[in-house]
């Protein structure tokens, strides 16, 4: 499926473009071309760094005629565009992924040997863009990599934040944040479009006034006035010639200068102006379930939302397309709440800007936007203060009042004498201060609706937008989460790509469906045992990161059992933690206690103002140094946590995992995407029925599944009844020792404070269930231990796990949102 490389030394000689060719020699002597012309550096003092750059550069140079023939050939086409409107893109370092969709990986080795370098450490020093918080991001950047792979005409819309999320140190236990500078070498990957720019008004107020045509009108006069730039970056498919886009905005003065302030002398005043544009853009919000309503969050909303529309309407301009027609030019997909603004900012500019009326532009907005929500935690859903959203956004407030007054008059229309119903479901909350609902907003403005897993749809169907169900059952729909395989299987795990490719041929990157073929070599011990030494050899690789990393020596023999993901309470970190307290306490009291050693890993990052989650990381590395270091335990327990955990180091872990940890409480986790990648990398999952999860069992079969915990109506029923967490410690000693040990300062050098909020929570309060669902979680963790001690039939199951797991590729999620959301047409590109 790959691009045909020159192979003949005439291409080369008759002068195979140091811009284009795809040969070794070609690629080498481009790579020499960039670090003279692009970094000015002699190969004899050039870096590691100078070097990724350098190929860096020769590899975009090799995208450029696709990217260009690729856009060329949208606007001849005039075909329908999807656009991905989304806060957060996960993409994570795109070298080793471009040389992956290129075909160039052993083109670009050979090259790089032969100028004595070593590929995989110049791969290393690509600093990732981390422009997102984790699933929901990291969906978004699977979702381009499919659109493009499946050649659908698709652009992905976001903010270029200057300082992506958070880099994680850990210092005496604790989590700390360093900025991320990701963009301090410069980003060979993008390209600026100054010429691509937009007006973004702020705050003021509106007037009514009398257009041309005698017409009432009301008019919108700012306050500020900003610029946002588009930086675009290619995204190129697997083994086709379509290169996409990503286009993210970023935030500059509408002036570099004040010029009138600078003349009369008030040059700081006139700096601070331009300071004050550039914030706009400057950093990525660090908080993942929780929405917190500050002022500058909802700016960077509204500034990369009326970017991206603005630019969508000069497209259609362009292509000499009527206003009309609009939303049979472009489907905008809304990633969460987080640019729902876009559903009054559309009105705005087809109205206010277009001069259409309003049935009109309505008819247009509805058509153009689905909605795809990400949780049904009450907290996570986004609301802004009114008077906040006033002031930054006073022709929106007006917008929203008015599609407000229609929405509650069809409401009160389809179910009479409800006002309670017509306040659940009004665009404005009353409760307390008022509020704009943004899922709301959402909902009324979009034709379709989903959720992101099977479980995780009924569920908002019957709770959160269980109104808007029953209003229009129309709109809503499912559509699992999936992920990529390229980055995640073939990318992230070249031992077992080699196994994949020799077993199945070289199509399953693109037809992942073709894994269950695995299933007919499971019998064959020499199978089994390949796959054995790719799975050891992955762990290995991992231990060696680890101890680079923290120092902890962990054995590949072991069974690597490995959660990582955002710390949250209701992902239960906690809950797997006490699982290990308890293995440390039954060796602690009978020394003979055996069981198959484990390597436990946890990584993943923490909202820097999220105490509880922050304190869980803390307690997680007192229990690691504790453990660690008792010569009683050595030989059978070891505890990491992986810092920093990143995409880039994610590649490195999915694929070593035994035992994947997918342990939310049922209900809360609404998808999981982490769990997909343990699967298609060969680990075996220990996990409630939450979110995806259901689905990968049900591939799977419950016999290659370890199941534990409550259901979500069994979670709902016991909260409803008043959940007691008491209640479980009394009625289990094994528990309450644990609990009483971490409580004692057993792991924290004897400091019998550091945690006790954390025990509190559990033993008072228990949000989440870990104490409800603690004795099934350990009695499922000894069926692990007894599963694991037949290496052989491990081993049928792992295969099976990844057999199974095609339906859970980015590429099936794609394929759905097109044909059932987005009445997309995949359009072929040809170089
Ligand atoms: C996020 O990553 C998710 C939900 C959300 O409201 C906000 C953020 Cl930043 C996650 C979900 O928690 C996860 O279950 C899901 O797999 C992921 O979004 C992608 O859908």
């Amino acid at each position: 499926p790959h691009a045909k490389r020159a192979t003949s030394s005439a291409t080369i000689l008759s002068g195979a473009d140091v811009r284009t060719g795809l040969d070794s020699a070609v690629l080498q002597q481009a790579v020499l071309d960039h670090l003279y012309y692009s970094l000015g550096r002699l190969p004899a003092v050039a870096t590691p760094a100078n070097y990724y750059r350098a190929l860096a550069l020769a590899i975009r140079d090799r995208l450029q005629q696709r990217w260009i023939r690729t856009s060329e050939t949208y606007f001849e086409r005039g075909r329908k565009l999807a656009c991905y409107l989304s806060a957060e893109f996960l993409l994570g370092p795109h070298l080793g992924n471009n040389l992956l969709n290129l075909g160039l990986e052993q083109a670009a080795r050979e090259a790089l040997t032969a100028l004595g370098q070593d590929l995989d450490a110049i791969l290393d020093c690509e600093p990732e863009p981390g422009l997102g918080n984790g699933g929901l991001g990291r969906l978004a950047a699977c979702y381009l990599d499919s659109l493009a792979t499946l050649q659908y005409p698709a652009i992905g819309y976001g903010i270029r934040y200057e300082f992506g999320i958070f880099a994680q140190e850990i210092r005496d236990g604790w989590q700390t944040e360093r900025t991320d500078k990701w963009l301090s070498g410069g980003n060979p990957w993008e390209i600026a479009k100054p010429d691509i720019a937009y007006e973004v008004k702020w705050g003021g107020h509106t007037e009514r006034y009398i257009d041309d045509d005698g017409a009432e009108r009301r008019r919108w006069v700012p306050y500020r006035v900003v610029r946002g730039i588009a930086y675009d970056t290619p995204i190129q498919g697997y083994g086709v010639d379509t290169c996409n886009t990503l286009r993210l905005w970023s935030a500059e003065a509408a002036e570099s200068f004040d010029f009138q302030a600078f003349n009369t002398g008030d040059y700081f005043q006139a700096v601070d102006a331009k300071l004050r544009s550039e914030t706009i853009t400057k950093v990525l919000y660090p908080n993942d379930e929780p929405a917190i309503g500050k002022r500058l969050r909802l700016a960077q909303q509204y500034f990369f939302v009326t970017c991206s529309l603005q630019d969508m309407l000069r497209i259609l301009d362009l292509a000499g397309g009527a206003i009309e027609q609009f939303a049979e030019h472009f489907a905008v997909q809304l990633n969460d709440t987080h640019p729902s603004i876009g559903v009054a900012e559309l009105m705005r500019l087809l109205i206010d800007e277009r001069g259409l009326d309003w049935d009109a532009a309505w008819t247009i907005t509805v058509a153009t936007f689905g909605y795809t929500n990400h949780t049904l935690l009450p907290e996570a859903l986004e609301t802004w203060p009114l008077p906040l959203f006033r002031e930054v956004l006073p022709r929106h407030l007006e917008i929203i009042y008015e599609i407000n007054r229609r929405f509650l008059d069809e409401v009160r229309a389809c179910f009479p004498d409800d006002s309670a119903r017509v306040a659940r479901m009004s665009l404005i909350g009353e409760a307390g201060e008022k509020q704009v609902r943004m899922a709301h907003l959402a909902c009324v403005g979009s034709h379709a609706i989903n959720g992101v897993a099977a479980l995780h749809s009924e569920l908002l169907k019957a709770s959160v937008l269980s109104d808007f169900h029953a209003l229009w059952p129309e709109r809503f729909s499912n559509k699992t989460n999936g992920v990529t395989p390229r980055r995640f299987l073939a990318l992230a795990n070249p031992g077992l790509r080699a196994l994949l490719d020799e077993t199945l041929g070289a199509s399953w990157p693109v037809d992942l469906g073709r894994l269950r073929e695995l299933e007919s070599h499971i019998d064959d011990p020499a199978f089994r045992e390949r796959w054995r030494a790719v799975k050891h050899a992955n762990k290995q690789r991992l231990a060696d990161y680890v101890q680079a990393h923290t120092g902890i020596v962990l054995d590949p023999d072991w069974l690597f059992d490995i959660q990582v993901k955002r710390i949250h309470e209701y992902k239960r970190q906690h809950l797997n933690l006490l699982h290990i307290v308890t293995l440390y306490q039954r060796l602690k009291t009978y020394p003979a206690f055996s069981f198959p050693p484990r390597a436990f890993l946890f990584g993943g990052k923490a909202a820097p103002g999220y105490f509880t989650a922050k304190r869980i990381i803390k307690l997680i590395n007192a229990v690691a140094e504790t453990i660690n270091a008792d010569p009683e335990v050595n030989g059978r327990l070891k505890v990491a946590f992986v810092p920093n955990f990143s995409v880039k180091n994610a590649q490195l872990i999915y694929p070593a995992a035994d035992l994947s940890e997918q342990i939310s409480t049922a209900g809360k986790e609404a998808s999981g995407t982490g769990n997909m990648k343990f699967m298609l990398n060969g680990a075996l999952t220990i996990g409630t029925l939450d979110g995806a999860n259901v689905e990968m069992r049900d591939e799977v079969g419950a016999e290659n599944f370890f199941l534990f915990g409550r259901t979500a109506d069994e979670v709902a029923r016991l909260q409803g009844e008043g959940y007691r967490p008491a209640d479980y410690l009394a009625g289990d000693d094994e528990l309450k020792a644990v609990m009483e040990l971490i409580g004692s300062g057993h792991f924290s050098g004897g400091d019998s404070e550091v945690f006790r909020p954390l025990v509190e929570n559990l033993t008072q309060s228990d949000p989440f269930l870990v104490l409800a669902d603690y004795a099934a979680y350990v009695a499922c963790q000894e069926g692990v231990s007894a599963a694991w001690a037949d290496q052989e039939q491990w081993t049928r199951m792992s295969i099976i796990n990844c057999a199974r797991g095609g339906k859970f590729s980015s590429d099936r999620a794609i394929a759905e949102y097109a044909r059932e959301i987005w009445g997309l047409q995949s359009v072929p590109i040809q170089v």
